[in-house]
């Protein structure tokens, strides 16, 4: 399968996170996107450097003000003081309800609050030019469809789908899956699907489509009553106004086992054969694995080619965009796996 790969990504290498109040190196890591390069090189696959522009469609999809926070956060951090170029910046503080989120504020911990969901989301002096690149796979692979591709990957990182129009988190910051959705219905697709089966709710794409028939969001992930994202993801969360009806959450308990997982999938499956898409996003999250450090699904090798085959008998142009997925050495197999499995069926 034809994969968009850039070497930016590894622009984007922030050295640690939190976790119970440690501090400990990130789970999302360059590691990730080089087991993934080797075993697509390995497998026969062609790696492209992504050549489209993603900014128009990024104008549509996140607001004015958050791309230029995002753009000129590094500079604006190091501005602060010179020793900030050893340092992480990390929001302390944030506009949670009754405080007003519409004025945004000069001081640079204030701003980074606003725009973040979380503090689990560190950014580096490459952020905004890894996460870019990423943005422009998708657009890119997206023109590939146009041009009669049946599938297309986009092997990207960091990822996307907790990224919302104007806030980043869950180590997300550009939402690429909705840049490839948004980048699909402005080629002339009228329905689009995107399908999330992430571990993790994809909030950011959700909240980015919940009042639009246009596009379809499902998503198969742990139930957010105790996994991450936690304020989204709820089975009754159906869509608004005119997207009502467009929204699909199939939340699992934490600890499911696989034949659960694929239950839910014919479910995903049968809403999305009614939509009767044009084309397909799957956010190719694969933190299922059993593997996963920071997960609970059981998911195994050959499981990802199973759900390749489930996805190719859709028969709709795909563009598989990478998310998640944490055990970093398996990572490459896992998402090749589903790739090979789309291609074989
Ligand atoms: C794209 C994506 O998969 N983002 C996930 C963000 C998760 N952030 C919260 C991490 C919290 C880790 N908790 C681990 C519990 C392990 N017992
Ligand atoms: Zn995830």
């Amino acid at each position: 399968m034809i994969t968009f790969f850039s070497e930016q990504h590894a622009l984007h290498a922030p050295e640690f996170e939190f976790f119970r109040g440690e501090r400990v190196p990130c789970f999302e890591s360059p590691a990730r996107a080089v087991f993934v390069r080797q075993q697509l090189l390995a497998r026969g696959h062609t790696l492209r450097e992504p050549d489209a522009d993603s900014r128009p469609v990024l104008a549509q999809v996140h607001t004015p003000r958050y791309l230029a926070f995002l753009e000129r956060a590094w500079s604006d951090w190091m501005a602060l003081d010179p020793a900030n170029c050893a340092r992480q910046p990390f929001p302390s503080v944030w506009p949670v309800r009754t405080l007003r989120s519409d004025v945004e504020p000069l001081n640079f911990t204030a701003r980074l609050g606003l725009y973040s969901m979380d503090n689990g989301s560190p950014l580096c002096a490459g952020t905004w030019a890894a996460a870019k690149a990423g943005a422009d796979a998708a657009v890119s692979a997206v023109g590939l469809l146009g041009a009669g591709e049946r599938g297309v990957f986009c092997a990207t990182r960091p990822p996307g789908h907790h990224a919302g129009a104007d806030f980043m988190g869950g180590y997300c910051f550009l939402n690429n899956a909705a840049v490839a959705a948004q980048a699909l219905r402005q080629q002339g697709c009228d329905r689009v699907a995107v399908l999330d089966v992430d571990y993790h709710h994809g909030n950011g794409t959700q909240s980015l489509f919940y009042d639009r028939s246009d596009v379809l969001f499902v998503s198969l992930h742990g139930d957010p009553r105790t996994e991450y994202p936690f304020y989204l993801g709820h089975a009754d969360e159906t869509g608004a106004g005119a997207g009502e009806g467009f929204n699909l959450n199939l939340p699992l308990p934490a600890g499911s086992p696989a034949c659960a997982w694929f239950d839910a999938l014919e479910v995903a499956c049968a809403r999305m054969a009614r939509h009767g898409a044009d084309a397909l996003v799957v956010s190719l999250g694969l933190d299922t694995f059993a593997g996963d450090p920071i997960s609970t699904f059981a998911l195994k090798a050959d499981d990802y080619s199973r759900l390749g085959q489930r996805l190719a008998k859709l028969a709709v142009p795909t563009v598989f965009v990478l998310e998640g997925g944490y055990a970093a050495a398996e990572l490459g197999v896992n998402a090749v796996n589903v790739i090979e499995g789309f291609e074989q069926d």
